[in-house]
């Protein structure tokens, strides 16, 4: 039988080795499939709403005789929501609201007001900032439907300002998830297509008679999703191809191991490919947390996606002391990172990739996918390094402003005239020229 989890010393000779192939992950772009949404995109883009539908009634088997047909009434998602009950709708509600003040705080911090400085001449330079007209939010279906992730997407972007919110979600059989429609009508989301796929993807990069095109892409999809999002990326933006989720707790072995043993299956239970990792010093405490998971591993409904998640690409891991787990954890550049300890801030300052920090042992992981505020978002399989969670900033775009003052005219017309000649390029050099005093 596979062991339940990988255990792995630093100490050991291999350590390097047998962390790097943990870690390695290959998002599987495969040949057949992005050929396939390539194929999509192009009869999207040659016939709009015919195409659309064609595909739409053909993969998740319905008969729509209209993409006007698959749009959802303002009606009909206020209805979901009044349908729910009511806790359920208060968590919605608390969570959707939490995560708003978080994107309005930065907004507020982030640079949105832009900025402009004047030179003694009167030169005037700046930095506008503009949210986007139009965005729009791609939604899977089945299992990955996640209302939590509509308000993660919809909020930035409604705080940013965009005018119109497009989500297209698609409904296998018909079948659609009153939650994602709920969260749609919380979080502001102005149009809703039950559509999904390439098709989708294209529908909304292109535009169709009665699909708009929108100006950026955001949200997680499948492999075809993915491959089309690629495909698009430059005719609109995109936010990111995400990976699955990670975790990664750093642990002092003073918490609970059962708790720790539970945030490792948070993640875990999200998808096979998912990773969980503990760094802590201490073996006796590493063996008390693999207990708890094996006696907390037959409790979970999802329990086999957490079993091959954990056996695959999970582990527990000693390492020499704290430190040694910040360098680690900094090397891994995981999407979540857990502090587990008294005193978190001291390791978290010496942490500088994450995609979120969860600081002390009550900020499990969980309530930063739900209801903490922050977004959940996050960049995965090591473009922490690189790149930052979803946010209000992925909703606006920037433009340079330049009001030269006739008297720097003539300072930077002259620098600007000398570089356009070494460039050969006389008609710029001309157009700085003419605005010479002589
Ligand atoms: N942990 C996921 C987000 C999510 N969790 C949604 C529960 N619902 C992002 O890595
Ligand atoms: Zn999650």
């Amino acid at each position: 039988m596979a062991s339940l989890i990988t255990r792995l010393d630093s100490d050991e000779a291999d350590f390097s080795r047998r962390l790097s192939s943990l870690l390695a992950f290959e998002a599987a772009e495969d040949e057949a499939i992005d050929r396939a949404a390539a194929q999509i995109l192009a009869s999207v883009k040659a016939s709009g709403d015919t195409a659309v539908l064609e595909a739409t009634n053909r993969f998740d088997r319905l008969n729509a005789r209209s993409i006007a047909e698959l749009e959802l009434s303002r009606e009909e998602m206020q209805a979901a929501l009044d349908a729910l009950p009511a806790a359920r709708r208060s968590a919605l509600e608390t969570a959707a609201q939490r995560v708003r003040a978080y994107h309005e705080r930065q907004k507020a911090e982030c640079g949105s007001a832009g900025f402009s400085y004047c030179e003694p001449d009167g030169t005037v330079l700046g930095q506008k900032v503009t949210p986007l007209d139009r965005v729009g939010i791609y939604v899977p279906g089945g299992k990955a439907a996640y209302p939590s992730s509509v308000l993660m997407n919809a909020i930035p972007a409604k705080v940013a300002g965009v005018q119109e919110i497009i989500m297209v979600v698609p409904t296998p059989d018909g079948v659609k998830n009153p939650l994602v429609l709920a969260a749609a009508a919380i979080a502001g989301v102005d149009r809703v297509f039950t559509i999904g796929g390439a098709q989708a993807v294209g529908a909304l990069a292109y535009g169709t008679a009665t699909i708009p095109q929108v100006d950026k892409i955001v949200g997680p999809g499948n492999a075809y999703v993915a491959a089309a999002k690629r495909r698009v990326f430059g005719t609109v933006g995109i936010d990111m191809i995400a990976g699955p989720s990670e975790i990664l707790v750093l642990c002092d072995g003073t918490t609970d191991p059962d708790w720790v043993a539970m945030d490792l299956f948070s993640q875990a239970e999200h998808d096979e490919l998912a990773q969980s990792i503990l760094l802590c010093p201490d073996e006796a405490y590493l063996n008390a947390v693999e207990d708890s998971i094996r006696r907390l591993l037959p409790e979970m409904p999802r329990q086999e996606v957490i079993r091959t998640s954990l056996a695959n690409r999970g582990a527990l891991i000693k390492v020499r002391d704290m430190q040694q787990a910040c360098e680690i954890a900094n090397s891994i550049a995981a999407e979540h990172l857990e502090i587990s300890a008294g005193n978190p801030q001291q390791w978290a300052d010496q942490i500088r990739h994450a995609g979120a920090m969860f600081l002390g042992r009550f900020s499990s992981e969980a309530l930063g996918d739900y209801c903490a505020g922050p977004n959940h978002v996050l960049p995965t399989s090591r473009t922490a390094r690189f790149s930052s969670p979803l946010g209000v900033y992925d909703f606006q775009k920037r433009s340079s402003m330049i009001f030269v003052s006739e008297q720097g005219a003539q300072t930077l017309g002259r620098v600007a005239a000398e570089l356009a000649y070494g460039e050969g390029l006389q008609a710029h050099a001309r157009s700085a020229e003419l605005r010479l005093k002589s």
